[in-house]
C-alpha cells in the first residue's frame, strides 16, 4: 500500500498518533499516577439474584493500609446509592437491598495499594439470601417470574418498554395479499465489545479549590461531565473530565460505571486521588454487553422474488438495569432501519424490552445504535426467502435493492437515506469475487462431497447522530462544537468534543483542516479528551465523529478561510471579491503572482496591518454543528467458507468488502477500520457468546471462554470501494467506523448456511461454533 507521507489534505497518511503508540509512549488511564494516590477495588456478588441480609466490613477496615470501605449503606447517606442511566432508568452504584446480576458491585475498598485493597475484599462478610433467577429473556415476562426491579415502586413484573415503528396495518395487509410468506426465529446473541484496555478512572477531588478532576476511559467526556454535575450537584466548571489515550472502546466506554462514581466518592472521602482499574474478568462480566435480541422475522414476497414487506417482533434483554445508550426517542436504538437496502411496500416492528438477572448495558460494540441487529435480521431473512424460493441470493438482492434514482429515499419506517448506488456496490463485489466462477466451483466441490458456502450481505447504516430536533441523550442535543485557532506562524490547533479510541482522529481531523486551509496536517494539533480544553459535544459513538465533528471541522476551517480572505485583501489592497482561493493561498484573479499564503496571512492577521472596520483580526473561529440528517454509508460483502459438516469446522477462505462511506479523508484509516470490523464479524458469527447458566452464572468470564478472533481465523481481506458523497455533509463524507461490524456477521453466517443448504439447513443461530454447526446438521435445536 502506498502512503503519501504528508498529503496537504485527504489521502493516505501515516497516523500521527502512532509515533507515540509504537514507542510504547501512549498515556492511558492506568498510566496516570498522582502523588499520594490510593487504589480502589470492588467486592462483587457471587449470586445473580439475592437479598443482602447483612454486610460486615469491620475486619476489612482494620486491615493496615485500608483507608475506607464504602458500602451501599454509606452511599445511601450521600444519596449516591443509585445513579441515572443513559436511558432514564436507575442503576445501583453499590447494591443496597439486593444484588441483581452476578459480579454486581457490593462494596468498594480504598487502600494504599491495589494488593491491600484486594486482600481487604476477602475480609468483608456478606450474608446473602439467594432468590430465584431470571436468566432467560423468554422467561422474564412469565407470570411467576421473580420481580427483579422491586426497588421501583409498584413494579410487579420485568417489563421495561414496548416500542413500535412502521405502519402495522398496512404491513399486515401486504402480508395478507402476498404469495409467499416466510418466517424465522433469529437470535443475535449477547456479546461484548472487549477492547484491549479495560475500564478505569482516577478521581482527584481538591478540597481547597473544590475542583474535581476525573481521568477516565470515556468515549464521551462532556456528556459524562454533565451527568456528574447533575448527580453530585457541582457546577460543570468545577468538574474536569480527562480522557487520555483509550485502548479501544467499541461502545463499551459510552456509559458511566459504578467504578467511576466510586473513585470520585473515594477521593472525596479520603481527600486523596483514587484509582480504580478493573481486571479482565470484571470487564467481561460487569461492563456493557451488546445485542441480546431475540427476533422473529417475517418476510412477504411474490413467487418470483419481489420482496413486499417485513414484519419483526423483538424481545430485547436489557439485563438488570436499563443502561442502554441511544437517543431518547428510540428505546430500541435505530433498529427500525431493519428494512435495510431494499425497496419495500411496508414494514413494521414491535420491540419489548425486559429485565433479566444479567449485567446491564446494551447497544455497545460497534453497533450504530442497534443497526447491527437490524442489518443481520434483514440479511438473514433475505437468505431464508432465497432458500424457500430456490433463488440465488445475489439475484434476489439485485432484484430488490433500491435504485440510485430513488435517492433521497424515505423508508417505510421513516428514515431518509441521503445517497446511494447499491447495485453498483454489489456488482463490484460480485466481480471481485468472480461470483459465477465461485458458484461453479461450489457445485463441483459438492459433487465430491465437499461443502463450500458463499454468503452475501448488503447493509445500509444511518450514522452521525443526530439532528437535534429528533435526537438527544438524557436531554442533551446531539450537536458538537469545534474551535480552530491559527497562530501567527501559521501553525494551528483544532479543539474537538469527540474522543478517539483508536480511530486516528489526530490525523484525519488535521487532514480536514489541511484540505480546507492548505496547512500541512503536521502543523495542526488536534486537542480532544479534556473538557477544560475543548468545546461541548456528545462524544464518539455511532460513527458520529466524521459526520458531525468532521462537518464542524470543515465549517470552522471555512470560517477561518473567510477571515483570511479579508486579511489577504487588506494585504494585497484589493477587494475580497477579487481574490481567488487555491489550497494554501489567496491570489488576485487573473494575476496569480499577486498571492499571499495562509502562513503569511496568519502573521498579518496578528500584526499591525490595518483591517476593514468591524474585522477583529487574528485567525480563529468556533462553530457548533447540528447535522441536518444522518449520513447513510452502505456496503456489499461476500464471504466464502469451507465447512466440514462432520466436525462442524468452518474455515473462512475469502472475504470481499466493498464499502461506500462517501468521500474518504484517509483511505488507509478507513481500510483499517474496515479490517477491524470484519474481524469483529468473524468473532461474533463463529466464536462469541456471553452465555449464562440457569442460575445466572456467567460462562464467558475470561478470554479463555469468551473468544476474540485473531489473524488465524481471518483471511486476507479483499477490499473494494465506491464513492457516493453525502449531499448534506460539507465534505461529502459518511461515517465508517462501525460499517464492517454491522455488515459482516450476516455475510459469514449466510456463507455457512449456504454451505449447509444441501443438508436442508435453513437457519442456525450465531455463534456457529463447531458444535453448533454440527448440531444444525443433525436437525437439533442450537443451544444458546
Ligand atoms: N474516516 C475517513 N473517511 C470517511 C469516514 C471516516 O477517513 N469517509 C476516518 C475518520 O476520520 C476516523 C475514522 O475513519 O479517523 C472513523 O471515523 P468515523 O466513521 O467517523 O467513526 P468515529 O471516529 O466516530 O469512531 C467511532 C466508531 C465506533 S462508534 C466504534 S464502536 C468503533 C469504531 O469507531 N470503535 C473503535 N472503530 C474503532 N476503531 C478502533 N481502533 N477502536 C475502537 O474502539
Ligand atoms: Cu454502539 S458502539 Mo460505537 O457506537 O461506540
Amino acid at each position: 500500500m502506498t502512503v503519501t507521507e504528508t498529503p496537504m489534505g485527504f489521502g493516505r497518511m501515516h497516523r500521527k498518533e502512532d509515533a507515540r503508540f509504537v514507542r510504547g509512549k501512549g498515556n492511558y488511564v492506568d498510566d496516570v499516577n498522582l502523588p499520594g494516590m490510593l487504589h480502589g477495588s470492588f467486592l462483587r456478588s457471587p449470586y445473580a439474584h439475592a437479598k443482602i441480609v447483612s454486610i460486615d466490613t469491620s475486619a476489612a477496615e482494620a486491615l493496615p493500609g485500608v483507608k475506607a470501605v464504602i458500602t451501599g449503606a454509606v452511599l445511601e447517606t450521600l444519596k449516591l446509592a443509585w445513579m441515572p442511566t443513559l436511558s432514564y432508568d436507575t442503576q445501583a452504584v453499590l447494591a443496597t437491598d439486593k444484588v441483581r446480576f452476578q459480579n454486581q458491585e457490593v462494596a468498594f475498598v480504598v487502600a494504599e495499594n491495589h494488593y491491600i485493597a484486594r486482600d481487604a475484599l476477602e475480609l468483608i462478610e456478606v450474608e446473602y439470601e439467594p432468590l430465584p433467577v431470571v436468566a432467560d429473556a423468554k422467561q422474564a415476562l412469565a407470570p411467576d417470574a421473580p420481580v427483579i426491579r422491586d426497588d421501583k415502586e409498584g413494579k410487579t413484573d420485568n417489563h421495561i418498554f414496548d416500542w413500535s415503528a412502521g405502519d402495522a396495518e398496512k404491513t399486515d395487509a401486504v402480508f395478507a395479499s402476498s404469495e409467499v410468506v416466510v418466517s424465522e426465529d433469529i437470535l443475535y446473541p449477547r456479546v461484548h465489545p472487549s477492547p484491549l484496555e479495560t475500564c478505569g478512572a482516577v478521581a482527584d477531588f481538591d478540597k481547597v479549590s473544590g475542583k474535581l478532576t476525573i481521568y477516565s476511559t470515556t468515549q464521551a467526556p462532556h456528556a459524562h461531565r454533565t451527568v456528574y454535575a447533575l448527580v453530585a450537584g457541582l457546577p460543570e466548571h468545577k468538574i474536569r473530565v480527562i480522557s487520555p489515550d483509550i485502548g479501544g472502546g467499541f461502545g463499551g466506554k459510552v456509559g458511566i460505571y459504578p467504578g467511576y462514581v466510586l473513585a470520585i466518592v473515594g477521593s472525596i472521602v479520603t481527600g486523596k486521588p483514587v484509582k480504580w482499574m478493573e481486571d479482565r474478568n470484571e470487564h467481561l462480566t460487569a461492563t456493557a454487553f451488546a445485542r441480546d435480541y431475540h427476533m422473529r422475522g417475517e418476510i412477504a414476497a411474490t413467487k418470483d422474488g419481489r420482496i413486499r414487506a417485513l414484519r419483526v417482533k423483538v424481545l430485547a434483554d436489557h439485563g438488570a438495569f436499563n443502561g442502554t445508550a441511544q437517543p431518547t426517542k428510540f428505546p430500541a436504538g435505530f433498529f427500525h432501519i431493519f428494512t435495510g437496502s431494499y425497496d419495500l411496500e411496508a414494514a413494521s416492528c414491535d420491540v419489548t424490552g425486559v429485565y433479566t438477572n444479567k449485567a446491564p448495558g446494551g447497544v455497545a460494540y460497534a453497533c450504530s445504535f442497534r443497526i447491527t441487529e437490524a442489518a443481520y435480521l434483514v440479511e438473514r431473512m433475505i437468505d431464508v426467502l432465497a432458500f424457500e424460493l430456490k433463488m440465488d441470493p445475489a439475484e434476489l438482492r439485485l432484484k430488490n435493492l433500491l435504485k440510485p434514482e430513488q435517492f433521497p429515499y424515505t423508508t417505510p419506517t421513516g428514515w431518509e437515506y441521503d445517497s446511494g448506488d447499491y447495485p453498483r456496490a454489489l456488482r463490484l463485489a460480485m466481480d471481485m469475487v468472480e461470483y459465477d466462477k465461485l458458484r461453479a466451483e461450489q457445485a463441483d466441490k459438492l459433487s465430491r462431497g465437499e461443502y463450500m458456502g458463499i454468503g452475501i450481505s448488503f447493509f445500509t447504516e444511518g450514522v452521525g447522530a443526530g439532528p437535534r430536533k429528533h435526537m438527544d441523550i438524557l436531554g442533551l442535543g446531539m450537536a458538537d462544537g469545534a474551535e480552530l485557532r491559527v497562530h501567527p506562524t501559521g501553525k494551528a490547533v483544532l479543539r474537538l468534543s469527540v474522543q478517539t479510541q483508536g480511530q486516528g482522529h489526530e490525523t484525519t481531523f488535521a487532514q480536514i483542516v489541511a484540505e480546507e486551509l492548505g496547512i500541512s496536517p503536521d502543523d495542526i494539533d488536534v486537542v480532544h479528551g479534556d473538557t477544560d480544553q475543548t468545546p461541548f459535544g456528545l462524544g464518539t459513538y455511532g460513527s458520529r465523529s466524521t459526520p458531525v465533528s468532521g462537518a464542524a471541522t470543515a465549517i470552522v476551517a471555512r470560517k477561518v478561510r473567510d477571515r483570511a480572505r479579508i486579511v489577504a485583501s487588506a494585504m494585497l489592497e484589493v477587494s475580497p471579491d477579487d481574490l481567488e482561493w487555491e489550497k494554501g493561498k489567496f491570489f488576485v484573479k487573473g494575476d496569480p503572482d499577486q498571492a499571499k499564503t495562509i502562513q503569511e496571512i496568519a502573521m498579518a492577521a496578528h500584526s499591525s496591518l490595518e483591517l476593514p472596520e468591524g474585522v477583529e483580526g487574528h485567525l480563529d473561529a468556533t462553530t457548533v454543528y447540528n447535522p441536518p440528517n444522518l449520513t447513510y454509508p452502505f456496503g456489499a460483502y461476500i464471504c466464502v467458507v469451507d465447512v466440514d459438516p462432520a466436525t462442524g469446522q468452518v474455515k473462512v477462505r475469502r472475504f470481499i468488502a466493498v464499502d461506500d462511506c462517501g468521500v474518504r479523508i484517509n483511505p488507509m484509516i478507513v481500510e483499517g477500520q474496515v479490517h477491524g470490523g470484519l474481524a469483529d464479524g468473524i468473532g461474533m458469527a463463529l466464536m462469541q457468546l456471553m452465555a449464562f447458566d440457569e442460575d445466572g452464572n456467567h460462562l464467558g468470564a475470561s478470554l479463555m471462554d469468551y473468544l476474540l478472533p485473531t489473524s488465524l481465523e481471518c483471511p486476507s481481506w479483499e477490499l473494494g470501494e465506491t464513492v457516493t458523497p453525502s449531499p448534506h455533509h460539507p465534505i461529502g463524507a459518511k461515517g465508517v467506523g462501525e460499517s464492517a461490524t454491522v455488515g459482516s456477521p450476516a455475510a459469514v453466517v449466510n456463507a455457512v448456511l449456504d454451505a449447509l443448504k444441501p443438508l436442508g439447513v435453513r437457519h442456525a443461530d450465531m455463534p456457529l461454533t463447531p458444535s453448533n454447526v454440527w448440531r444444525a446438521t443433525q436437525g437439533r435445536p442450537i443451544r444458546t
